[in-house]
């Protein structure tokens, strides 16, 4: 499906990348930072032109509103992220967003009145790269983590998050508030898979089944600073050298424990990281994922008991930071996203997410589902992601088949078989 539609989301696509531009093709647009705040003044001027109402709330999530009949009727929210990996893609939540502004502009468009408000979202810091953990905006929205405990996180130039959202929604001043969260109706969110089923299916768009489980850690290995040239090797509490030896032994027993396991170290910091100083402190994430939450919670159970093993001299704390299990989306909407596909004659097939998505929150809150589109290789979090226009469009087609039926619906959420 090539409409107006697919050339203007493309577009926009291409024009939101810019923000943040890295070498490569890549986006660094971090929770909270100026270039997110770019992004929203670009995003909220193409939602204004479609007569959608801007709004944020006190947890810095974006909202693009299109009025419906019944203003006290819960709403259809669809959207995703626009903040970005350091080193991210430019589809990764940047499509999602844009698709979802792409089907309320259409509905807008049509004349028709909704019954219900349609709300385009942008959940605040989805990533965790700047502020661990990732999803704040929705995990705060759904009630599933408190503001006072979010705006405390602190990135590593010791910046609390409270203090970044305040500073950005300086940079905002006559946008509404919208109160935290509420009843939502139904939530849909638009994504490039992260993985490499689609393409290697050569199917257009996926209908996500579920999430895959996740908990996240943090770990900090506590020794003692000393003189790299003088201390004796048995005298010595070395953070980085008993780090080293968790690490090892965290690989071997986890992340070998199964071919479905993901078991991720992707940040170390060390102090005093110098090179003639033994290391007083490590502090590691841990990122571990799988589909069959048993699996999961045993090898979540691990971490403390190996850490502590391998740690020799130095002390051990391990912080869980996310414990979200595996979850199904809402079967009526999966098939309704599956009707839609049919209708415009695209090919979609079901499919897990590996990666977590804000969705994962809705879906604790209301009726929510996912639309993937392929992306190649399966790359992401990497500056080489890419999407074709052709399955961005397909997604976006079906998203918005599904939108409009949500907005008509006489009352939500669908029940099974509702017809159009
Ligand atoms: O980490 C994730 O799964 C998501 O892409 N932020
Ligand atoms: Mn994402
Ligand atoms: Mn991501």
């Amino acid at each position: 499906m090539a409409g107006p539609a697919s050339g203007r989301l493309w577009r926009r696509l291409m024009a939101l990348a810019e923000i943040g531009a890295i070498p490569g093709g890549g986006v660094d647009r971090q929770a909270l930072t100026a270039g997110e705040a770019e992004a929203w003044h670009l995003v909220i001027g193409w939602g204004r032109e479609a007569g959608l109402a801007p709004q944020t709330d006190e947890a810095g999530n974006l909202f693009l509103v299109l009025a419906g009949r019944d203003r006290a009727a819960p709403p259809v929210l669809l959207g995703s992220h626009l903040d970005t990996q350091p080193t991210g893609g430019r589809f990764d939540g940047a499509a999602g967003v844009l698709a979802a502004l792409d089907a309320v502009t259409d509905l807008a468009a049509g004349g028709r009145v909704p019954e219900r408000d349609c709300i385009v979202v942008a959940w605040m810091n989805e990533e965790g790269s700047r502020f661990a953990p990732g999803m704040m905006g929705s995990e705060a929205f759904c009630g599933l983590r408190g503001l006072a405990a979010i705006r405390a996180v602190r990135d590593a130039d010791g910046i609390g998050a409270g203090d970044a959202l305040d500073r950005f929604h300086a940079w905002f001043p006559d946008l509404p508030r919208r109160p935290l969260g509420g009843p939502v109706a139904t939530y849909l969110e638009l994504h490039i898979e992260q993985g490499p089923v689609l393409e290697a299916a050569g199917c257009p768009v996926g209908i996500v089944t579920g999430i895959q489980g996740k908990k996240t850690f943090s770990v900090c290995v506590s020794g003692v600073e000393g003189h790299a040239g003088t201390l004796a090797m048995s005298e010595r509490r070395d953070a980085v050298a008993a780090f080293a030896r968790c690490a090892a032994a965290l690989h071997g027993a986890i992340g070998g424990l199964d071919p479905a396991i993901k078991f991720t170290i992707g940040r170390v910091t060390v102090a005093p990281n110098a090179p003639s100083v033994i290391a007083r402190e490590v502090r590691f994430s841990i990122d571990l994922r799988h589909p069959d939450n048993t699996v999961l919670n045993a090898a979540g159970a691990w971490i403390e008991p190996l850490c502590r093993a391998e740690a020799g001299p130095c002390a051990v704390a391990v912080t869980p930071l996310v414990a979200a299990p595996s979850n199904a989306f809402d079967p009526v909407l999966r098939d309704r996203i599956a009707r839609a596909a049919a209708e415009l004659g695209i090919r979609a097939m079901p499919l897990l997410s590996a990666a977590g998505h804000d969705a994962r929150h809705l879906a604790s809150s209301c009726p929510s589902a996912m639309i993937f589109v392929p992306c190649r290789a399966g790359i992401s979090h990497a500056p080489a992601e890419w999407a074709e226009p052709a399955d961005l469009a397909a997604g976006a087609g079906v998203l918005a088949r599904v939108l409009h039926d949500l907005a008509f619906a006489d009352a939500l959420p669908l029940a099974r078989g509702d017809a159009r």
